[in-house]
């Protein structure tokens, strides 16, 4: 099943990358319609007890009653879209998985941005399986060892591309999409989870 996936981190942990899962055209499509479609809004978090916006949009759609709290906001999952239910339907059957819940990501450019962390929260389980597609411009996505803080693997995030996190992945590495002055356009990534209670 993972014959067609480059496998971005030396172990512990299993990041592996497919570009071109979704064509162009659909993408084109999904990316369109997640633009429009989805009830972004831009946050307030506290970090280190000072509250600011985030630097980019977010949405969580996911089944019924769900909800997701992290950096101190508490998400309630929207009901799915039929564009979310089809992205998810084509994972779900590719990579054997089962997702109830998407955290949703809109970068207005490169000045938008995620900075270094782990999806390590209680309720998505030891080992979890998240899956990330990504839709719009290309940004450069990258990972370092928690415990070093080196080094970092970078990996492009192009169009209709998927990366699976899995393992332990979350124990030991972390991730963060950095700034960059050279994308000038927007992109849409979804993060499938598996919310376990
Ligand atoms: O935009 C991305 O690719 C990163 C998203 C992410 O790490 C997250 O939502 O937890
Ligand atoms: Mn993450």
């Amino acid at each position: 099943m993972y014959g067609d996936h480059v496998n971005l981190l030396p172990i512990p942990g299993e990041a592996l990358f497919l570009p071109g899962f979704f064509s162009g055209e659909e993408s084109n499509e999904y990316f369109n319609d997640l633009t429009t479609g989805v009830a972004w809004k831009q946050e307030p978090i506290k970090i280190f007890g000072k509250t600011v916006l985030q630097p980019r949009f977010t949405a969580f759609y996911g089944d019924e009653g769900i909800s997701y709290s992290y950096s101190g906001i508490t998400m309630n999952a929207l009901p799915w879209t039929e564009t979310m239910t089809k992205i998810k339907a084509r994972i779900e059957e590719k990579y054997d998985a089962r997702f109830n819940a998407c955290l949703l990501n809109h970068y207005r450019d490169g000045s938008d941005s995620m900075g270094w962390h782990r999806d390590n929260e209680k309720n998505l389980g030891k080992y979890p399986l998240i899956a990330s597609v990504s839709f719009g411009a290309h940004r450069i996505f990258q990972f370092r060892r928690y415990v070093e803080k080196i080094p970092i693997i970078s990996v492009d995030l192009s169009h209709g591309s998927v990366l699976i996190m899995k393992g332990e992945t979350q124990h030991y590495w972390e991730h963060r999409l950095p700034k960059t002055v050279q994308v000038t356009s927007a992109r849409i990534n979804l993060t499938f989870r598996l919310i376990i209670d």
